[in-house]
Formats: structure tokens, sequence, C-alpha cells
């Protein structure tokens, strides 16, 4: 991208003395465009870790330094380093792969990342217990197959979504392609990553590196994602910069333009809340790419570069003020946005089992329970799904909901693919309650450093406990959202769930209700820091009124509204109330 920011070393707020900026913002800045010494830390054989500041850095590389937190307090008590360990997570847009590259994945993750690999809320696979020698080896390997970690994480256009839709295949295919462009467009170009991972000498042009970004990059992560009405799978109002497609007889016409979504938030600071994009007006396809670049380069030049919490573009957009935002989005275009076009969302979630597309080719959804692949016994997703892509011709799709869709199925195929996924128990998963299929829960314990409570290893025996109240309530077949997250942050976009919780302590979670079925309405607190037991009584209650007097139709984020257990939430700032 071009639209030279002001000031390409500060970006904004040139009101501001460097040393006012927040601390993050000065590394940056400093960091010879993300080298650090970074490669010296690699080398370093005495510790399993980096420094601090390379550990940022690092993150703009797609890679997390962690520690095993299940070790850390004997450790400590040891007086042992704690044991360190990396996160890499893959840029892959709009989730899809192919054969060749998940087998690659699978490899690696065998060799290098602890037997397992964890499909992402935003479509894309991250490798855990990546120790530090190793991670060269598995950068190297991704690229063998055409795959890399840039801008995977960091200040910066984070992995770019894109609808599933597997039974709209043309549709879906021209907005996969805008979409990968526009991550191709946005994505930093980072020589420091060639030459540190690939061993690349240090380029010599006289260009600014960063010709888009400078040298501090965007104030804080920036989301884009591409969603194909009638399912709003990516959680459209939850990104930074959301396209809604507009399509008249399966043909694309444009896209409605959402702008400020964002879920993180904390506890602590009543000046955090999670916000849903606003629709702004619709462009024409070919208008895409520049609307990214205007719409970036506003929170670039904009965004908030002296505290790190106030920092997303959600922020930016009601401090200014939409109009606002949207009169200077106008200006960087060159031309005034069209009205938003009608569209119908009706769901955000995935619908598991075989689809037909138009184009007559099959597509399988597996329902992977929170996005962990491994071998486990009676369910070697692991080893079945590298089976698969053994056989399999076409492409693998990666869900905004942590699913993976065995893509592109010619009908001669159709039967074998039926039967491995069979066989190795990735089928059996997809047959729980539809509050099940439609649960998710984030990473959390033992990797994630953030975590304040359990969430991917606690969620599935607590849906198997809800289950019980909904069997008594006959709702098992009834699909309601339900997701978890280890602390505020919302890596499972939990605000937007019928249901949500998220981490305060060990065994305790705020109790979230009211959210929207199809991710247009966010939801309220309805119990806070409770327990299993608080949790379970909550639901035994409200699941009941509902199963007794629910309308036709109605969703159950509807009914806990209109039955009063909790307000709506009308706007972000609206949530703390
Ligand atoms: Fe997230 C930080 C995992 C999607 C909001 N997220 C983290 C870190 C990297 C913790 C850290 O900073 O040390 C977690 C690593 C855990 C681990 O061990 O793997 C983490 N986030 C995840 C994933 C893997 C959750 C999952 O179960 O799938 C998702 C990876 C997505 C991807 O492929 O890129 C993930 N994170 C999200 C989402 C959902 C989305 O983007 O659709 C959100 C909410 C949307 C948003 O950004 O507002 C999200 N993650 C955060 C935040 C809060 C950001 C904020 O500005 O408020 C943090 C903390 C931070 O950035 O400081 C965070
Ligand atoms: Fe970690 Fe919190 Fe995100 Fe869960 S929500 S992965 S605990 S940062």
């Amino acid at each position: 991208m071009s639209n030279q920011p002001t000031d390409p070393d500060r970006s904004r707020d040139l009101s501001q003395p460097i040393e006012k900026l927040s601390a993050d913002e000065r590394l940056k800045a400093a960091s010879d465009q993300l080298r650090g010494t970074i490669r010296e830390g690699l080398a370093d054989p005495l510790t399993g870790a980096v420094s601090e500041t390379d550990t940022k850095l690092l993150k703009f590389h797609g890679i997390y330094q962690q520690d095993d937190r299940d070790l850390r307090d004997e450790r400590r008590r040891q007086k042992l380093e704690a044991a360190f360990q990396f996160m890499i997570r893959v840029r892959m847009p709009g989730g899809v792969c192919t054969p060749t590259q998940w087998l690659k994945l699978d490899e690696l993750a065998r060799a290098s990342g602890g037997e397992t690999l964890r499909l992402t809320t935003r479509q894309t696979v991250q490798f855990h217990w990546v120790l530090k020698h190793d991670l060269r080896s598995v950068i190297e390997g991704l690229r063998e197959v055409q795959l890399d970690t840039i801008s995977a994480c960091g200040d910066d256009a984070r992995g770019v979504m894109c609808s599933v839709n597997p039974h709209l295949s043309p549709l879906h295919a021209a907005v996969y392609d805008l979409a990968h462009r526009a991550s191709d467009q946005a994505i930093p170009r980072m020589p420091a990553y060639r030459e540190i991972w690939y061993g690349e000498a240090p380029g010599q042009s006289a260009q600014p590196e960063e010709p888009f970004y400078g040298k501090t990059y965007m104030p804080r992560k920036f989301k884009i994602g591409f969603a194909v009405p009638p399912v709003n799978d990516i959680d459209v109002y939850s990104q930074d910069l959301g396209f809604i497609a507009i399509a008249e007889h399966g043909e694309l016409k444009g896209f409605n333009v959402a702008i400020g979504g964002g879920m993180g938030r904390s506890d602590q600071s009543a000046a955090t809340y999670p916000r849903l994009a606003d629709v702004i007006g619709f462009v024409t396809p070919d208008k895409v790419l520049a609307a990214c670049e205007a719409v970036m380069g506003v929170q670039r030049d904009y965004g908030d570069r002296l505290d790190r919490a106030h920092a997303r573009f959600k922020y930016t957009v009601d401090d200014r003020g939409l109009d606002w935002i949207k009169t200077e989005i106008e200006r960087r275009l060159g031309f005034a946005l069209d009205a938003a076009r009608p569209y119908v969302f009706i769901s955000n979630g995935d619908s598991p089992g075989w689809n037909t597309g138009e184009d007559g080719m099959h597509h399988l959804t597996l329902f992977v329970e929170n996005g962990r692949l491994s071998n486990r016994p009676g369910h070697a997703l692991l080893d079945g799904l590298r089976a698969i892509a053994r056989v399999h011709v076409g492409t693998f799709r990666l869900t905004p909901n942590q699913n993976i869709v065995i893509s592109q199925i010619p009908d001669a195929n159709r039967q074998q693919i039926e039967r491995l996924a069979e066989e190795y128990g990735l089928l059996a998963r997809a047959y729980g309650s539809a509050l099940r299929v439609n649960s998710m829960a984030c990473v959390a314990l033992p990797t994630c450093g953030l975590a304040m409570a359990e969430s991917e290893r606690y969620l599935p025996s607590l849906v198997t406990k809800i289950e019980g109240l909904l069997e008594v309530h006959r709702l098992m077949d009834v699909p309601i959202t339900m997701r978890m997250s280890g602390c505020p942050n919302g890596c499972s976009r939990p605000y937007i769930a019928e249901i949500g919780l998220s981490g305060r302590a060990p065994g305790k979670y705020n109790l979230y209700l009211g959210g929207g079925f199809h991710g247009e309405r966010l939801n309220r607190m309805y119990l806070e820091n409770v327990g299993e037991e608080a949790i379970l009584e909550a639901l035994d209650t409200t699941l009941g009124h509902f199963a007794r007097e629910r309308r036709e139709h109605e969703h159950f984020g509807d009914f806990v509204i209109r039955a009063g257990y909790v307000d709506a939430v009308r706007t972000g700032r609206d949530f703390n109330r």
C-alpha cells in the first residue's frame, strides 16, 4: 500500500513528542523495522526464551513466547527458568489451504508442535509447544508450501477472514479472491522476516521499507473480514473493517462497509468495551482495496498511540464520531460511499455435515470441538485429517467457528472421504446438542499468558452438564450460541453469543446473556464472578422459561431480553452500564 503517512516515523499526532508516546510505540520506532535483536536471541543457547523487547517484536513475525502455566509454580519452586515455548500462528487468508499444505502443517505439528494443531477463531492454524531451537525449522517448513506467519500477530492487519459458504461456490470464489488480495495489500513488507527466517541478505533499496506502515506500524492490531449473507460466520460486526457481500442472482455486486467492531475489554476499566461495527455505505468490488487502504489509513493516523488500552479503531470511531470518520474515509477515497444495500443474516454458526455446491462439488463440514486437533482414543482427529489430505483433491477451508470443511470433493471421492471421516471419529463429534455445535472456547490455559480461568479445557465438560438441562427442557436440537473466554479479551467473541462466559479467576466467570443469534447484538452481564453451580442454576431457570414460553422461531438471546432477564445492549458504550 502507498498512502504515505504525514510522519512515517510516528504516523500520527504530530503534536506529541516521541517520548510521550506509549512504550510500545517507542519500541517499534527503535526496532530497526522489527529486527531488534531477534537473531541474536534465537542463537543464545543459555535460555529457552528471548528478551522482553524481542518477545514483543516477534509477534509481528507471527510468533508468541509463552510458558507452560501448568508447570509455572513448580519450576519457580525449583528455581528453574519457566518452561518457555512458542506459539506460531500461520497466515492463511480466508482459511483456505491445499492438501499438500495440510500435510506439511500436520508433519510440523508432529515434529515440533506437541502433536497437536489448533484451529483458531480467525480461520487459521496455530502451533503450540514449539521450542526456541525448533522455530526456524517450522518457519522453513511452512515456506516449502508457500505459507508464512507474517503479520499473523502484531500491530498490523491480522489474518483477513472470509465466509466459508460451501454451497455458494462461485460467489465464495469471487469474495475469497478479494479477501486474499486485501490480505496481500495489507500485510507489511517486512524484509526483517525474510532476513531472519529465510537468511536473505539485507536489501539495498533506497525505498522506505514500509511505505504504508512507516516505522510504527498500526497503533494496535487491525482486523478485516468479508461476510457472505445469509451466514455471518465471520461475525462481521466484530471486525475493525468488515465487508458484507451484496449479490444478485449469485453475482457479486459489491459490499456494504462496516467499521469499528472489536471485542476486547478489561474488567478493571469501564473505558474499555466491546463494540459492534456500524455499516457506513456500499462500494463496488473494484473499490474494495482502496476502501481498505483508506480506512486503515485513518486508524493509522488518528488511532491513539499514547494509551495502548485505548488504541483500537473502535475507540477512534467513538471519540471522533462516525460522521467525522466517514467523511475522512471518503476524503481519502476521493468519492462518497453509496448508500448501504439491504441484506439479511440468519446465523453466525456453521452447519456440520454434507453440502453440495452450485457447481455440483461436495463439501463436508466437520465439527472440531474448540478447534483442538490431536489424537485421542476414539477421536484420532489429527490422523484422520492426514488420511483425508492424502486422498483429497480439493481444498480445506477453516471456519471462523474453529471447524474445518473438506471442500470441493468430486462425486467420485465422496464415499471415500465419508468412510475416512467415520473411521477416525471425525463425524461422531458432530452429534451433540445444537448448543455444543454452536459453542466455542478460546485457548486459555495452559499456554495463554493472559488467561485468568480455564476455557478450552473446561467448556466441553460444562456443555455436557448443560446438555443435562437441555434434555430436561427438550432443547437439545435448538441452536443456541455459547462462547467462553478465559479472560475479558474475548478471543472467542463471547460478547456476541447468546450465552457468554468470560474468565475472572480460576473457576470464576462473568455470565452474559442476550447476544444476537446472527451476531447483530452484544450481550449483557447477568451474573458477575460466579462458579459452575451458579451458572448452571441461572441457565436452568432461563432455559426452562425459554422452553415453556418461547415464540415460534424465537432465539434464546431475544427471549431473555423479552422476558426481562437483561436489557438489550444498544451500543458499545452501553455495554458496561
Ligand atoms: Fe486473541 C491476545 C488467542 C482471536 C482479542 N489472543 C491473544 C493471545 C495472543 C494472548 C497474548 O497476547 O499473549 C492468545 C494466545 C493464546 C494461545 O495460547 O494460543 C490469543 N485470539 C487467540 C485465538 C487463538 C483464540 C482461539 O481460541 O482461536 C484466536 C486467534 C485468531 C487468529 O487466528 O488470528 C484469537 N483475539 C481473537 C479475537 C476474535 C477475532 O479476532 O475474531 C479477538 C476479539 C476481537 C478483537 O480483536 O477485538 C481477540 N486477543 C484479543 C485481545 C484483546 C484485543 C483488544 O484490543 O482488546 C488480546 C490481548 C491483546 O491484544 O492485548 C488477545
Ligand atoms: Fe487468552 Fe484471554 Fe484470549 Fe482466552 S480470551 S486466548 S485467555 S487472551
